[in-house]
């Protein structure tokens, strides 16, 4: 079986991006499941193609999207992506796009197709904070999201996509706020390894 895994680059004034740094980490398989990964630009639409050309590349099974949310305490596999942008902030090219859809025609949202209560308690069996969450937001991650479940309906049903938030790492909080919640990385790295293993 073959699982796609994509990180982020840094943005918003980061100097990293824990979910690219994590999918470096990633071992090459995981049981039997062989891993490929795809680093992918904060940029609206830029962000989706390199996606949709890299699982035209790698075809794999499952995808697993991850991206950053500075401000969780948690690890939290996203339910559903809805057929919006509206950034608070500009992406990495300075585009900062309000109330339009991602798709015109497409549906106003879609489901996980991976199960992410299983994610969730992989998790939490660590002893590690995990929730699902019900909002991938309305930046460049839910657009991500929404483009892959897109696609998997639309191009190619048998594929099984979805999308994790994890929080800031240790030393993304050093010049924040004392109470921003974050994770080591090794933790990060620890959480990923379980929820695949139960894709
Ligand atoms: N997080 C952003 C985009 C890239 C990332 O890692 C988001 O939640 O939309």
């Amino acid at each position: 079986m073959k699982v796609l895994i994509t990180g982020f680059e840094p943005f918003g004034g980061e100097a990293v991006n824990p979910s690219e740094e994590v999918v470096k980490a990633l071992p090459d398989s995981i049981g039997d499941r062989e891993i490929v990964k795809q680093i992918l630009p904060t940029v609206f639409e830029k962000g989706s193609k390199t996606l949709i050309a890299a699982l035209e590349k790698h075809q794999p099974d499952l995808l697993l999207c991850v991206g950053q949310a500075g401000g969780r305490s948690g690890i939290t596999p996203e339910r559903v992506a809805i057929n919006l942008r509206d950034a608070s902030i500009p992406d990495n090219e300075g585009n900062e796009p309000s109330d339009e859809p991602i798709i015109p025609q497409g549906e106003a949202a879609y489901f996980s197709t991976l199960p992410i209560k299983e994610m969730v308690k992989a998790v939490k069996d660590l002893a590690l904070p995990a929730t699902v969450s019900n909002t991938a937001g309305t930046f460049v991650c839910n657009e991500v999201m929404y483009t892959a479940l897109h696609y998997a309906k639309t191009c190619c049903p048998h594929l099984k996509a979805g999308f994790v938030h994890i929080p800031y790492t240790e030393s993304q909080v050093r010049n924040k706020p004392e109470s921003t919640p974050f994770f080591k990385e090794e933790d990060i790295l620890r959480a990923m390894i379980a929820m695949i293993r139960v894709l």
